[in-house]
């Protein structure tokens, strides 16, 4: 680690502190820890505290077409290293995931300005737009819109729990959807992408190491169940009489599990499961059933789901009940580029490498830009809940150490 950079980090305010200052933003109460999802207050208070604290740094902000924060340590141009991550966070989630990516870019930033940096490429922080897809149940939409991999006619009409279109949404945030789509400027300007993120899983407790670099995403995805049968009276209605869509997505949630832990190395979830009307004296008319599936390869993530989708007709059949599937969003494996892995490797001194079953903005640019994914250590090896953690002292060596990469990469 270079001595100069570890002593301008005790002089600048740190990621930890940055981390402290949104602290409060979008902490749920009812659920416990965050639900930071993109267009509502806690999303745009976060945006304005990433614009504030950008600006007072000297950067250049400006949001792109798809809703994703930009901003630039000098002059916006092309072959740019770009670092960041995204802010928004899945319903009681944790403190870290997305945002110590955030605070962590603009941490390394402070430091390669005391440093006297002046990059030979241009440099910037992003922060993409609804990354966890807690809203409008598709993950990683504003890199996937400007990549051009999911189409703004799909992404336009997503609905959230209240009904409210991803356009509606968008539009009462301050965007203009009719701009959403492919964006070739933005894309072309990125040269090569780092995301430091923390590690979501525990490959670090177990290597006793800090910091890891990332080799590769499994493939995953996200898959809507659709049970429909007949809404009626809890009083009245005999059992035999029942067409209970709750029925077979029990029996569903019952055969995911069991089909995958037949399969090694499948993770398949129901994390969210959502009745029609929802009222505990009513027999539902509809329930969705979303499952998260991922295998890595040469497993099938799609073959999992088919023999799921096999016993959810089944049991859907039994209650008189029909059941729709179909498939929100996919993303096949993620290799982040060799050669910067490598690089990044001996940079950090022979950091180790592990592959991740977590989805990523950095998975959705890996085919179109050189990317690679710093991992910071998580002692409690929980996430996407409240006891996700990051000790201070991983953290400002996470953001040293970025400092150290951006830096090779840019200068
Ligand atoms: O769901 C995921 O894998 C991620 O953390 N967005
Ligand atoms: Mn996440
Ligand atoms: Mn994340």
């Amino acid at each position: 680690m270079s001595p100069r950079f570890e002593d301008a980090a005790q002089k600048l305010a740190s990621a930890n502190d940055l981390l402290a200052e949104i602290a409060r933003v979008g902490a749920d109460r009812a659920r416990g820890g965050y639900s930071r999802h993109v267009f509502t207050s806690a999303d745009a208070e976060l945006r304005e505290w990433f614009a504030g604290a950008a600006r007072a740094r000297g950067l250049q902000v400006h949001t792109d077409r798809n809703a994703n924060l930009w901003a630039w340590f000098g002059a916006p141009g092309v072959d740019a290293v770009v670092t960041g991550s995204h802010l928004d966070s899945v319903p009681g989630g944790g403190a870290y995931d997305g945002p110590l990516g955030v605070v962590s870019a603009l941490a390394a930033f402070d430091l390669l300005r005391a440093e006297g940096f002046a990059p030979r490429r241009p440099l910037a922080i992003v922060v993409f737009a609804e990354e966890e897809g807690g809203r409008f149940g598709v993950p990683c939409l504003g890199s996937r819109l400007l990549t051009g991999t999911l189409e703004p006619e799909r992404a336009l009409t997503l609905r959230d729990g209240d009904g409210t279109t991803f356009a509606d949404a968008a539009r009462a945030g301050g965007h203009d959807p009719g701009h959403f789509g492919r964006d070739t400027e933005t894309l072309g300007q990125i040269g090569t992408f780092v995301e430091l993120h923390v590690e979501q899983g525990r490959g670090l407790i177990h290597l006793d190491a800090p910091l890891a670099v990332g080799s590769n995403i499994i493939p995953h995805g996200r898959w809507r169940f659709t049970f429909t049968g007949q809404g009626n009276h809890a009083g009245t209605t005999l059992m035999d009489d029942r067409r209970d869509p709750m029925m077979p997505a029990a029996e569903m949630i019952g055969a995911v599990r069991r089909s995958a832990a037949a399969v090694p190395e499948a993770r398949a979830t129901v994390g969210r499961l959502v009745p029609t009307p929802g009222g505990t004296n009513v027999i539902a008319s509809q329930v969705d059933v979303w499952l998260d599936a991922r295998l890595p390869e040469p497993g099938s993530v799609r073959d999992l789901v088919t023999e799921i989708a096999e016993k959810a007709r089944a049991a859907a059949e039994l209650e008189g009940c029909t059941v729709d599937v179909r498939e929100e969003s996919y993303e096949g494996t993620a290799v982040f580029d060799p050669a910067l892995r490598d690089r990044l490797t001996a940079m950090l001194g022979g950091a180790p490498v592990l592959p991740t079953g977590a989805g990523h903005d950095a998975a959705v640019l890996a085919p179109f830009v050189p990317t690679a994914m710093l991992y910071v250590r998580n002692p409690t090896g929980i996430s996407h809940a409240p006891q996700e953690f990051a000790e201070p002292g991983d953290i400002d060596h996470g953001t040293v150490e970025l400092a150290r990469v951006l830096r090779s990469l840019a200068g």
